[in-house]
Formats: structure tokens, sequence, C-alpha cells
């Protein structure tokens, strides 16, 4: 019992692979730029950092992956839907980037809302999002 206690913690340890992870519910997006309450110029570059889910193009398609989206001003749309296409405010990040320019806010308070969907564009459970408001002067 004295040696087999310690090796079943060693093994669970290492059977814990990031998708195991993210499956857990353990994926998080953090918006690194701009700071939340920050004033800023524009052009603005949004900075995504995503940890316990691999950030992949949207043509890539397995499990325990996803790509950036970005409400900008724009509410959430319904997180079991589809993101939509073509709509102004709602960006794809679908070839895997982790960085945005936003190029023409206007000056005044914004808000960013960023999320992680699969290459389905379905948001991943439990959701994987962010929030941050700014000001462009
Ligand atoms: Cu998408």
């Amino acid at each position: 019992m004295r040696i087999g206690i310690p090796l079943l913690v060693l093994g669970t340890t290492t059977l814990l692979p990031v998708a195991a992870l993210a499956q857990a519910g353990h994926a998080k997006v953090k918006i690194a730029a701009p700071a939340n309450g920050a004033t800023v110029s524009g052009p603005v570059k949004v900075v995504l950092q995503a940890t316990g889910v691999e950030i992949v193009p949207a043509t890539d398609e397995r499990s325990g992956t996803g790509h950036h989206h970005l409400f900008v001003d724009h509410d959430l749309t319904p997180v079991d839907d589809t993101i939509p296409r073509g709509v102004t405010g709602i960006l794809h990040l679908g070839r895997g980037q982790t960085e945005f320019v936003l190029d023409s806010l206007a000056p005044g308070p914004h808000r960013v809302i960023a999320v992680v969907a699969n290459w389905k564009h379905i948001p991943l459970k439990p959701l994987v999002v962010d929030t941050v408001r700014f000001t462009v002067k």
C-alpha cells in the first residue's frame, strides 16, 4: 500500500493532457489588450490569449480546438447557435489568428467580447469568453 499510493498519484498527474483539461471546462480566453477600462488611440489592436484549448484555423475539424471570435459593440448571439457571418460587429478569426486590428472604431466607449468556438462556429461549452470595455480617444 505504501508503494501503491504514490504510483497512483503519479499516474493520474501524467495522464492529464491539454485536451482533458479543455473537456473539463478549464479552457479560458483573455483579452490581453486593450486593457479593461483603458483609454486608447485608434487603430486598436486586440490581443487574445487562450489556455486549455488549441487555437487553429476553422478548417481544422478536431475536438479540443477552436478559433477566436470578436463581438465588437454587439451582444453575444445565442450560445447554442452558429455564430453568424457577414454581420457588422461579429468577426471570425477563422485563420487561427490571435490578434486583430480594429481600424474603424469611432471615438468614445466600446465593448469587445471574445468567444472561442469550434470549426462549426458554435461556442465551446462551458463558454470560453472574456469582455473588455475601453474608450477610444
Ligand atoms: Cu467562426
